[in-house]
């Protein structure tokens, strides 16, 4: 008898993707042009991270040490949690440099700026949201022997993104970055800053604004140049929390690196809605090598509930442009929605196996994304969430909450189960 034995997959942890730090190297430029004297160390990138912290403040002894929380969490179900090392790396520059003053900033704090403060008295102060102007303002202000009131500080002025100067990037050499992750382009550009939607789960009109603010075409382009020739960066991530609104500002982006004819990839979140023959033909001319979508509701009833202002007709004609380019799509959609029945599910997988037939042909759908939704404060799902009684008034979202209630709590698997077999039989070709 011939016999295989088989360890199926035990482990579901990969390698983490790593991204540039561009929020805290734009920082830094702008103190250092001020006239300070700044360095910028990302942990993630060290073999070992407290060791590499514990060195640099050593060597350098700061007097101000500004500690960005990006993420609170990894998301996608994971239930580990980013805040115990942040909570450390506070605590180790308290123990080192006893007399530094500690600023902490970043996404992950601006959603829970007073819950983190209250966690962590060692942080002197905190900023909310974009801190371009009123950060190094404190820093002056220090700088000057002054004690500002306030611990947590909000930007009053959101900042004109006309008048925006590239990171300071040789604060913080590109080039360790460049060949580190399998999926993800490590180097961020911004094209613009805010969000109009009002997406249920979503946090980003609350970081960034509801108005856009871009920056100029040419600006960005510059950037992009200027980091190709100089540290031979190929591929680029827009951060925009939607890259092609509003209509033309892509477009004229695109338009731009094929004038230059700069040889060079680059990918961002799309909104379906504004996807059309014409914009996906230039967005592929011009270098996009991923189109990522977040439509989020798998069904109509979905998405009226996440307030998406998308229907599955949108979703589908964006995805069957997508699915005709030589460019490859990921797809991101939330499980277990407020509101779901045996229907709503149907219908999910329905338009699931509508997606995968049509990139059938020519193999270019990267993966589907299938999460449970984080709840995080401010938001209409922490509404509704509170209202269904999945958590309570006291629940704390500092540490991963997702809304999953019974009876559709194990649906993802089931959805996910769909969404391998499909591409792994995409991939080996089974034709069943
Ligand atoms: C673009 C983006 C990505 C891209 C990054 C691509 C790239 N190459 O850069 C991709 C899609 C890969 C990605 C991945 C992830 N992301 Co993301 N991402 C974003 C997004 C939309 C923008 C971030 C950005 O670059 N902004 C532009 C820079 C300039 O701004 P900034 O970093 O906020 O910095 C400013 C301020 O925060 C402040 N500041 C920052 N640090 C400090 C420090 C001090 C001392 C001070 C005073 C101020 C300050 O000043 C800066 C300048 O104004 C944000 C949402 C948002 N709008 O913030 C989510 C966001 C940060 N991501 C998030 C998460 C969770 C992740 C992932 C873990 C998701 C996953 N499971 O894959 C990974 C983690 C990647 C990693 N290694 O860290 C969460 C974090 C919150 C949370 N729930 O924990 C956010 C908020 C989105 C969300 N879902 O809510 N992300």
């Amino acid at each position: 008898m011939r016999v295989l034995l088989v360890q199926a997959l035990s482990m579901d942890d990969a390698p983490p993707e790593r991204v540039y730090p561009i929020g805290i190297v734009r920082l830094a430029g702008i103190l250092a042009d001020l006239g300070h004297t700044v360095e910028v160390l990302d942990m993630n990138m060290a073999a070992d991270p407290f060791g590499s912290l514990k060195e640099r403040l050593l060597d350098f002894q700061p007097g101000l040490a500004g500690l960005s929380l990006r993420n609170v969490d990894p998301l996608g179900n994971r239930t580990s949690s980013l805040i115990p090392p942040f909570i450390t790396a506070v605590r180790m520059v308290k123990v080192l440099v006893p007399e530094v003053r500690i600023v902490a900033g970043g996404p992950g704090f601006s959603l829970f700026p007073e819950r983190v403060m209250r966690e962590m008295p060692e942080i002197d102060y905190g900023f909310i949201g974009e801190a371009e102007s009123s950060f190094p303002a404190l820093v002056a202000s220090l700088d000057a022997g002054g004690a500002p009131k306030s611990k947590i500080v909000t930007s009053s002025t959101p900042l004109d993104l006309h008048r925006y100067d590239p990171p300071a990037r040789h604060l913080l050499d590109p080039t360790a970055y460049l060949s580190i992750n399998s999926y993800v382009a490590p180097i961020g550009i911004e094209t613009k800053r805010g969000c109009p939607y009002r997406c249920a789960y979503c946090v980003y009109p609350r970081l960034q604004g509801t108005r856009m603010r871009r920056r100029t075409p040419v600006s960005v382009v510059d950037e992009m140049e200027a980091l190709h020739r100089e540290y031979s960066v190929s591929s680029f991530h827009f951060t925009d929390p939607v890259l092609n609104i509003p209509d033309g500002h892509l477009e004229d982006i695109c338009r731009e690196i094929l004038r230059r004819k700069l040889k060079i990839r680059w990918s961002g979140f799309m909104r379906e809605d504004h996807i059309h023959e014409k914009n996906i033909a230039l967005f592929e001319k011009a270098g996009c090598e991923c189109f990522f979508f977040s439509a989020d509701g798998l069904c109509d009833e979905a998405l009226k509930v996440l307030q998406k202002d998308l229907d599955e007709q949108d979703i589908l004609r964006a995805a069957r442009l997508a699915a005709a380019s030589e460019v490859v799509s990921v797809y991101h959609f939330m499980v277990n929605v407020p509101g779901e029945t045996e229907k709503t599910v149907e219908k999910g997988i329905r338009l699931l196996e509508h997606i995968y037939d049509l990139h059938a042909e020519k193999k270019n759908l990267g993966t589907v994304v299938l999460n449970n939704i984080r709840i995080l404060p401010g938001t209409a799902i922490e509404k509704i969430a509170i209202s269904e009684g999945v958590i309570g008034p006291g629940t704390d979202l500092l540490y991963p909450v997702y809304y999953n209630p019974k009876p559709f709590e194990t649906l993802r698997y089931r959805l996910q189960t769909l969404s391998l077999e499909r591409n792994v039989f995409m991939w080996h070709e089974v034709i069943r």
